[in-house]
């Protein structure tokens, strides 16, 4: 049974997209099991999809994309903003009236011989006051049956609209009408085209030309950061770049924080970590992986949601040692993308096990074994899976109220200079530790490497001027009764050997609590120039036994390299200029005047 709305606007939309990409037919769906399983057979028949194993893996589904298509792509990624300003020197901008007759001729008759999907979802729980609904209009089954993961979708979203309710459109088209009589291929797209364009003052999504990821699944980026970003400066609230997670102790007592990490850093295996040795009575709760909406609350708190439902993972490097939560969440009911097929019908991707198999077909359909010399996943492969797997979600990942955050956590990739961790003085400081975060372009041994400053771990997402969101966080905080504190920290801080200080992973959970300790008022801090860090004590060790000297390495802050990473920021103030807020410049110089009183190198105590 097809969904069901009487939403005259939504109704109308519909119409007017119907009569401009002509698709031969339409579908409203209602998101039930018995429409996936219908849509994935169609899949399969038309070789878009390979059925997996169901003995090994039920009801789940590999496929692979066109070479050409594997990734989201930021340079053909605009934002449509009257003056450019408003999109700001970190966005590829567009004027607005100038896309539309782009997408115009782009998307005239481009869902020739193909089904348009109507595809309601909600960010959030159903009914949330932190979530929103978007509709995606689509001609890809592949994008729906991924939708159907990653967001609540169907009919209760319709449910939600009712009458008239508020949706962000979103049009997503592969870009590859279908001539009569001509077959198709398992992954039409049209790589030479893709634009993805984000209409923040109509809050309107349109993307062309790609099947994959972030391109494709307009709830994702698109709508939950780049435009959900400029709602919630509207709205005076925050769409981030953060995952959540909660930290339950022995007592049953449970804080939530919420952490950004730049693509690639670990957000997925910090979500799902797993409480190290010397731990007893200790759990970790997965509220989100990727993105957290947080609204200020009535009591003075920020309650936050994960807008989304599913985890479109990176597979190479997840594996039974690495996360296996997030390995457990695969056990059926996926969709993978990119990975390598065994000869048993499973999937396999480099970092999965020890082991590989002795043969497979790689990413793009090829014979593979381990000397062969290529990769048998594409880098990034991705999983699809639902949140509700998890062996580790939180129950309250789906109430509406949200979770209430007790700190926030910022860490980039820094081998050198940036400490273990450190708390921000102020929420302005704060704001100027997010702002200023960034990881090393190239994995250096030795030395200083160059630092891609991304803000928040938000540049590729933020839909305006990064100047001005860092502005917004500035108002948000200071609206805030008692805002939680902030945290920088940096896993990957490597000593003169060039090896790792700090093991990672599930020992992370020795800085989360730390920080969690703080924003409850019980732990010690000693003040250092960079702000607030940790006596060596006021960590749990039980369960870890790091060598002498390693705390106060990785907790060291040497003047010397500090004034040169001073330094090394004002690339970023220049490009974001006088929107930049001042109060930025203001916890520089701070911390320079700090650094400079500062006689040789700072140790904790
Ligand atoms: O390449 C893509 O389309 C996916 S990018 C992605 C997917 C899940 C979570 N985060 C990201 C990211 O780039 O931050
Ligand atoms: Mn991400």
């Amino acid at each position: 049974m097809p969904g069901t709305t009487t939403h005259a606007r939504l109704l109308a939309w519909i119409d007017e997209l119907v009569a401009l990409c002509q698709p031969d037919r339409v579908h409203l769906c209602d998101g039930s099991a018995d429409e996936a399983a219908a849509l994935a057979d169609l899949l399969v028949a038309q070789g878009t999809l390979i059925r997996l194993n169901p003995a090994l893996r039920p009801n789940s589904f590999l496929a692979r994309s066109d070479v050409r298509d594997v990734a989201r792509v930021e340079d053909r990624t605009f934002i449509c903003t009257d003056d450019p300003a408003d999109a700001g020197p970190t966005n590829h901008h567009r004027d607005p009236a100038q896309m539309r007759v782009t997408l115009r001729g782009l998307f005239s008759g481009c869902m020739r011989g193909r089904t348009l999907y109507v595809v309601p979802f909600s960010m959030g729980p159903l009914g949330s006051p932190i979530a929103h609904i978007g509709v995606q209009l689509t001609d890809s089954a592949y994008a729906v049956l991924n939708m159907r993961i990653m967001t609540r979708m169907g009919q209760g979203a319709l449910d939600v609209l009712g009458d008239d309710g508020e949706f962000v459109p979103c049009v997503h088209s592969v870009g590859a009408p279908l001539a009569q009589g001509h077959a198709d291929v398992p992954w039409p797209c049209a790589p030479d085209q893709i634009t993805i364009a984000h209409f923040p003052a109509t809050r309107e999504i349109w993307s062309f030309g790609s099947g994959y990821g972030g391109n494709a699944l307009l709830g994702k980026k698109c709508f939950a950061l780049r435009i959900a970003s400029t709602m919630a400066r509207a709205e005076g609230w925050l769409a981030e770049h953060m995952l959540i997670v909660g930290v339950e102790r022995p007592d049953g007592q449970r804080q939530y924080a919420a952490a950004a990490f730049p693509s690639a850093c670990g957000k997925t295996n910090f979500a799902m970590m797993q409480p190290p040795a010397g731990f007893p009575g200790w759990k970790v709760w997965t509220v989100g992986d990727d993105i957290a909406w947080i609204k200020p609350a009535a009591d003075g708190s920020l309650r936050a949601i994960n807008p989304e439902n599913g985890f479109f993972g990176v597979a190479p490097g997840t594996g039974w040692d690495t996360n296996p939560n997030a390995m457990a969440a695969l056990y059926a009911n996926c969709i993978f993308t990119n990975v390598a097929l065994t000869p048993e019908g499973d999937v396999w991707w480099e970092g999965m096990s020890k082991d590989p198999p002795a043969t497979a077909i790689d990413w793009t359909g090829q014979p593979w074994t381990p000397g062969c010399g290529r990769k048998a996943a594409h880098p990034n492969a991705r999983f699809t899976a639902p949140l509700s797997q998890c062996p580790t979600v939180d129950p309250a990942s789906d109430d509406p109220a949200g979770v209430p955050i007790a700190a926030f956590l910022f860490g980039g990739r820094q081998s050198h200079t940036q400490p273990l961790v450190v708390q921000a003085q102020s929420w302005a400081e704060g704001v100027y530790w997010a702002a200023t975060m960034g990881s090393e372009a190239t994995a250096a041994a030795v030395g200083q490497a160059a630092v891609r400053r991304d803000p928040f771990a938000m540049l590729p997402f933020c839909g305006y001027h990064v100047g001005d969101y860092c502005d917004h966080w500035l108002t948000v905080g200071a609206g805030l009764q008692a805002p939680p504190p902030i945290f920088r920290v940096n896993w990957f801080r490597k000593g003169e050997d060039g090896r790792f200080l700090w093991p990672g992973f599930g020992d992370n959970l020795r800085v989360l609590a730390w920080a969690l300790d703080r924003a409850a008022g019980q732990a010690p801090a000693a003040e250092g120039p960079l702000g607030w860090q940790p006596p060596a004590d006021a960590l749990r060790w039980a369960g870890l036994e790091l060598p002498a000297g390693t705390f106060g390495a990785l907790q060291a802050v040497d003047p010397g390299p500090w004034m040169a990473e001073l330094d090394d920021q004002q690339a970023l103030f220049d490009k974001l200029g006088d929107r930049l807020p001042p109060e930025l410049h203001q916890a520089r110089d701070r911390l320079r005047a700090r650094l400079r009183r500062q006689r040789g190198v700072w140790q904790s105590p």
